[in-house]
């Protein structure tokens, strides 16, 4: 528990509320950030709020303040949080992960930067340059991610619009020797459309301030990113102008045929190439191969679908490009030495906007995905673990959002299945019939609804809204585009084009465009079931790594360092469980280890337990240790483990310990050299 600073600032932890209420907490949360002071902790949870202004308090000085602290310290900060996880991987060996969440514009994406910082920048104290070069590059891999992942949206000026988990690998001496970034879903179809008042990626405007068309570098980045902003932004006046589709007859043409010729060239492949996979698609009936000509709806599909995926696969090469220059090189390293990891997760926040489609499901649900793991680590183990080693507890009730997890991913019963069924109905598939769907399955749901079963509820429209309660709020979603972007079809002829380009890079880029259309059986996962799947991975893997937690919270939403909403910041207090986590904490223990392992790092600070106890058992041991130490009060006996309650308890025992190694060194070093 932080107790060093003044009052005047509030609680440093809101564990020492004087009683644990909204009304104390809420209090204490405003106090904090109208005195500037945006960080406090529940325990070794740490609460952020949004200064929405330049905030003194990240710099070289600060640094050295919190390098090698214990948490309670200093003041509440995201470095003390980082040298945490930092030291629980150095000392103990242990994979840790940093999980940042909060809803969209909270200020995930700069802590998650801090934090990386602060971990750069106390590393590496030999200098070695390879070690700097991969902190570099670390480092620098934020800004290429959010110049192509990043965008204005309603919510952010730079909302994240992809999900980023960076695993940082560290070497016996602690060192950052490598690292790995993992991306998730990016919502592409920004590349072709985006809501009033919102962006694109901001790589299309950094695109178009920086060359004019003719001298675009001859980079596949740039040239594929290129095409795009022909193809969508006529507000930067590329003098291409759309691409169109048009009819003459039974004939579908381009309209602006002028074009062609620059994507052409833009894709080092031929321009009548181009112009037939817009305008045609092969299919292969029985044992004809066909050219069927595109409507112009399906032409407009095409090209859209085009813009996207090439993108798309652009940004996850530039993941790629990034991810072989951080690679772990070392071939010692990797095998033989100790190689720890420490993972930051940063991902797009929980959103509400005026129109939600199938790209806000699936953030919200991944944003549901992340509270679950929250719940279970900080909420359910936390109580599961006093029960099993015989504690005396009384349980604090949370909600429980595995329900809504359900509701989304359940096999067979879930949004995400009866979505997949729609898909792969031969035959007409629409929006309407997967909102079908939803309705004869989810009727009795107590988390969905939809016009037809609350057929007096306005502000949902038949045949295209549903609404799901999530851990954060209502959302209204529109199925209109959830069949298209579920099934996110891009013609073979597309991928056949880009595999075929003269230039190598792209031709990397769509290594399935080899196949010819009689080879292509294989029906593609849907990028629901690629999602799904992807966010399962990602908390196998953070459940296996010991968590720590920086929870954001967004003070208003006009982005502005005065003004601290209350209804807002309480909505936020309430669904992210902070009250629950505080009584949960408050009633629990900051410590617990294994009667052995705890002996044997104290152990010589007892004479009943140095060298060696001849008690019946390492647990009367602990208690005579700990008796003697006059710790009694604070501890708790489990079954296998010893519980310390507060963290100063521990703090003083390794003061203890520090002292009598030092003398026992001394000791030694006296007998080695005789004089004793
Ligand atoms: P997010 O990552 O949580 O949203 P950001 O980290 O992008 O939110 O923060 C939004 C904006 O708030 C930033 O661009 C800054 O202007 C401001 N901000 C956040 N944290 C700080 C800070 N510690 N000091 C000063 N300003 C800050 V999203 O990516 O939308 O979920 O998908
Ligand atoms: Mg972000």
């Amino acid at each position: 528990m932080a107790e060093h600073e003044s009052l005047e600032f509030g609680k440093a932890d809101f564990v020492l509320l004087d009683s644990v209420s909204l009304e104390e907490f809420m209090a204490n949360l405003k106090l904090r950030f109208e005195k500037g002071r945006i960080y406090t902790y529940i325990g070794e949870v740490v609460v952020s709020v949004n200064p929405y202004r330049a905030m003194n308090i990240y710099g070289r000085d600060t640094i050295e303040q919190y390098k090698g602290r214990e948490l309670y310290e200093r003041p509440p900060h995201l470095f003390a949080i980082a040298d945490a996880a930092y030291k629980a991987m150095k000392r103990r060996n242990k994979d840790t992960c940093i999980v940042i969440s909060g809803e969209s514009g909270a200020g995930k994406t700069e802590a998650s930067k801090y934090i990386m910082q602060y971990i750069a920048a106390i590393t590496n104290p030999g200098q070695r340059a390879e070690v700097e070069r991969v902190k570099n590059m670390l480092l620098k891999s934020n800004c290429v991610l959010e110049a192509f992942g990043n965008a204005k949206t309603k919510r952010n000026d730079n909302s994240s619009r992809f999900g980023k988990y960076m695993d940082i690998n560290f070497d016996f001496k602690g060192d950052p020797i490598g690292g790995h970034i993992n991306n998730y879903l990016l919502e592409k179809s920004r590349v072709i459309f985006q809501q009033e008042g919102e962006r694109s990626f901001h790589s299309f405007y950094q695109v178009c301030v920086c060359v004019s068309t003719r001298d675009l570098p001859y980079t596949t980045t740039l040239r594929s990113n290129a095409i795009t902003v022909f193809l969508y932004l006529s507000p930067c006046d590329l003098s291409q102008g759309n691409l169109t589709f048009g009819v003459d007859g039974d004939t579908t043409l381009i309209e602006n045929s002028k074009v062609v010729a620059v994507i052409g060239d833009l894709l080092a492949t031929k321009e009548e190439n181009v112009e037939k996979a817009l305008l045609y698609r092969t299919v292969a009936t029985g044992r004809d191969v066909i050219d069927k000509q595109h409507t112009t709806q399906e032409a407009s599909y095409g090209r859209d679908a085009l813009a996207k995926a090439m993108y798309e696969r652009m940004f996850c090469w530039i993941v790629g490009r990034i991810n072989d220059v951080i690679e772990v090189k070392n071939y010692d390293a990797k095998v033989h030495g100790k190689n720890t990891v420490i993972g930051v997760l940063d991902i797009y926040g929980f959103e509400i906007f005026q129109n939600n489609s199938f790209e806000q499901f699936c953030i919200n649900y991944c944003n549901e995905k992340l509270q679950q793991l929250f719940i279970q680590l900080v909420l359910r183990q936390e109580q599961e673990e006093y029960q099993r080693e015989g504690i005396p507890w009384k349980h604090i009730d949370y909600f429980n959002n595995q329900i809504i997890v359900d509701l989304v991913e359940l096999q067979h019963k879930g949004i995400f299945s009866v979505l997949d069924e729609a898909c792969m109905n031969v035959g007409k598939v629409t929006d309407e019939v997967f909102l079908q769907g939803l309705n004869s399955k989810l009727a009795k749901h107590a988390h969905y609804t939809s016009r037809k079963l609350s057929p007096t509820d306005k502000s949902l429209e038949f045949d295209r809204d549903f609404r799901i309660r999530h851990y954060a709020g209502d959302v209204v979603y529109s199925v209109v585009g959830f069949i298209d972007k579920n099934k996110d079809t891009l013609f073979q002829d597309f991928k056949r084009l880009l595999y075929n380009s003269s230039n190598p890079v792209l031709k990397m880029m769509w290594p399935e465009g080899k196949l010819s259309i009689t080879e292509v059986t294989k029906r593609p996962l849907t990028a629901a079931t690629l999602f799904k799947n992807s966010m399962i991975a990602l908390v196998e893997n953070l459940a296996c790594k010991e968590p720590y937690y920086v929870r954001c919270i967004k003070p208003n939403d006009v982005k502005s360092p005065l003004l601290f909403e209350h209804e807002r910041c309480r909505h936020q207090v309430e669904y992210l469980g902070l009250l629950e986590n505080v009584r949960v904490r408050r009633a629990g223990f900051a410590n617990r280890q294994e009667y052995p392992r705890f002996l044997q790092r104290y152990k010589m600070i007892s004479e009943f337990t140095w060298p060696n106890h001849d008690l019946p058992s390492d647990k009367e041991a602990v208690k005579r240790l700990v008796q003697g130490c006059g710790f009694e009060h604070d501890v708790a006996y489990g079954k296998t483990k010893v519980f310390v309650r507060t963290p100063r308890t521990l703090f003083c025992l390794e003061e203890q310990r520090d002292e009598m190694v030092g003398r026992i060194v001394l000791f030694l070093q006296k007998v080695w050299r005789g004089t004793i």
